[in-house]
């Protein structure tokens, strides 16, 4: 980069004072992610925190694992290993991928550590203090032959809104409506299908019905959500909220600091979200400033069912405590389908992460398919027709093929060597190629914004399309041998957008725009923070020398299909992972 540029980025960045906190929904740690999870929250959520860093944004990006609640400490007995090995080995697997994914995370935590029990009881105090939390009684589900209080999950019934037959104690799959187990017709164990009893003891309630109408205010007030998104929250808000129980009869979690209730522990649901804080203290020394201050916004990534806790249940927790901000933004993501149906494990029917470092396919390569198909406004589907049609015709067709041209000719025809052309000889096609790429910077900046993160990589694609088209129509290969002069500068354009396209995509294809920016020779990376608006600038000296052209992506062939799918498709056996 040139001296006069580093400058420029640098006033840039001062002059942001924004700041954006982003979250990716915090997993449950029983199981080990697949590809709907990724596509679902993680890297939706890792694009638009590289875009905001690049932006400019003092950004901080925090996720972690959801650990407690029953389902881990039933899948760790289970398996005959104690929960915290369990917990141990589940939190490394679910790293491991997010970090193979490139997922970039400033802190990915876990709802276990000390930290974040002492800010959930902190935070519990504040609420309490302020008189949003009441005691009441809650009748539970009790499995007399086991003597164990029966978890939300843990109970299985008809779901009181919609029918569906295996809605689980706290939330009903299908339409997502979030229940209290009591509510369920036909309750009975999910672990056993045996019938339970139903106790009543001593709980905590979030008087949420005192918070409904900021609430209703805050949602009216955003203007940019998608429709799905603010539609389920008012819907449940006109349907009238009711307090809701946020305390559990377990051992293993976030003990609540209350008289009386030292035997109990926090809901998950009123707890996990906390996570949030936790793990942004955990990152940042100045974190109350991505909680507290004006100029910050807060954006959270979530999955369909999650939408319920990130518009309702939090933001009311939120409110009642009373310092922390609300969410700029819940952006909830619809679900990923596999090939015309489910996900599923058992059935060996999907992409199973764990599996994925073990294909020699660089990340890049799935990041790019999955954000075509993130699903933003509808279900999607992950179809291996599609993946391996996108990505030999976008990825490498299209992105990769107009870098290779690019730098090979310049290696080929000016032994690496393009220098800067005059303005004066610009023709009216080059000037079209500028005002074309400064539009679709504008577009794309614009949808990122708004975390249409689908539309905006489209755009990065045309983008690269009309590189290729501006080659196509100058004919350098035929220009060198008439009008060199006019053909250097043809490259010198290319380059140039080689640089921009490098900038663009690196929220999406964070490997190989490093590769475009090595093969370009360029300083520093396209990732340095504040460099997004340098992206439609000229930024070449007058006299550039560029390294060698390696080819960014390898063909997915299609006779390979059939063996990477194999492979993929078995997920790893979570008991065998302790052997
Ligand atoms: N663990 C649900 C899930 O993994 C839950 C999200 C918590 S976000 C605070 O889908
Ligand atoms: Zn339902």
């Amino acid at each position: 980069m040139t001296r006069r540029l580093e400058r420029k980025v640098k006033t840039l960045s001062e002059k942001q004072s924004e700041k954006r906190l982003v979250t990716a929904a915090l997993p449950y740690i029983n199981n080990i992610p697949h590809l709907g999870h990724i596509v679902g929250s993680h890297l939706p959520a890792d694009i638009f925190a590289r875009y905001c860093r690049s932006k400019g944004y003092d950004t901080v990006f925090v996720g972690g694992t959801d650990e407690h609640g029953s389902t881990s400490e039933i899948a760790a007995a289970k398996i005959g290993v104690n929960i915290k090995e369990f917990s141990d080995k589940l939190h490394n697997e679910h790293k491991k991928i997010y970090d193979w994914f490139n997922i970039s995370y400033d802190n990915f935590s876990r709802t276990s550590h000390k930290i974040h029990h002492k800010t959930v009881q902190d935070f519990f105090k504040k609420i309490y203090d302020n008189g949003f939390i009441k005691q009441g009684k809650m009748k539970v589900f009790y499995s007399p032959s086991e003597d164990i209080f029966l978890p939300d999950r843990y109970v299985t019934g008809k779901c009181p809104k919609c029918n569906y037959e295996d809605a689980s104690g706290d939330q009903c799959e299908r339409c997502t409506s979030v229940l209290d187990p009591t509510q369920l017709k036909n309750p009975r164990s999910t672990l056993s299908g045996g019938e339970i009893e139903i106790k009543e003891t001593d709980h905590l309630f979030l008087k949420l019905d005192k918070l409904s109408s900021k609430l209703k205010k805050w949602i009216l007030s955003k203007k940019d959500w998608r429709k799905q998104v603010t539609n389920l929250a008012l819907g449940w808000i006109n349907e009238g909220l009711k307090e809701r129980c946020i305390t559990r009869d377990l051992k293993y979690g976030v003990k609540v600091p209350l008289e009386g209730f030292e035997n109990k522990v926090f809901y998950v649901w009123f707890e996990a979200p906390i996570g949030y804080v936790s793990s942004t203290k955990e990152a940042r020394k100045d974190w109350e400033s991505f909680w507290k201050d004006k100029n910050s916004k807060i954006y959270n990534f979530l999955g369909k069912d999650n939408i319920p806790f990130h518009t309702i249940f939090w933001p009311g927790m939120i409110i009642a405590e009373g310092e922390f901000n609300l969410p700029e933004k819940v952006i909830g993501l619809q679900y990923l389908n596999y090939e015309g149906g489910k996900f599923s494990k058992s059935k060996e029917r999907g992409v199973f992460c764990e599996k994925l470092p073990e294909l020699d396919i660089d990340s890049d390569i799935w990041r790019g398919y999955l954000t075509q198909i993130i699903p933003e406004t509808n279900d999607s589907e992950f179809k291996w027709k599609d993946f391996q049609e996108r990505v030999n015709s976008d990825l490498i067709g299209n992105y990769g093929n107009f870098i290779n041209r690019t730098i090979s000719f310049i290696n080929n025809k000016f032994s690496g060597e393009i220098r800067k052309p005059l303005e004066e000889d610009f023709t009216s096609r080059d000037k079209k190629l500028i005002t074309t790429t400064r539009k679709k910077i504008k577009n794309i900046t614009e949808y990122l914004e708004k975390s249409e993160l689908r539309k905006a990589f489209g755009e990065i694609l045309s983008l690269s399309a009309e590189g290729n088209k501006y080659l196509n129509d100058n004919e350098p290969w035929n220009l060198i041998k008439t009008d060199p002069e006019k053909a250097n500068r043809v490259m010198y354009f290319c380059a140039n957008l080689g640089r921009s396209l490098a900038i663009l995509s690196a929220p999406y294809l964070p490997n190989s725009a490093k590769k475009i920016w090595k093969q370009l020779n360029l300083e520093g990376s396209p990732e340095i923070p504040g460099i997004w608006d340098s992206a439609v600038e000229f930024c070449f000296p007058e006299k550039h020398r560029i390294n060698k052209a390696e080819i960014l992506f390898n063909q997915i062939k299609k006779e390979d299909l059939a063996e990477i799918k194999r492979k993929v498709s078995k997920p790893a056996n979570l008991p065998e992972l302790f052997r």
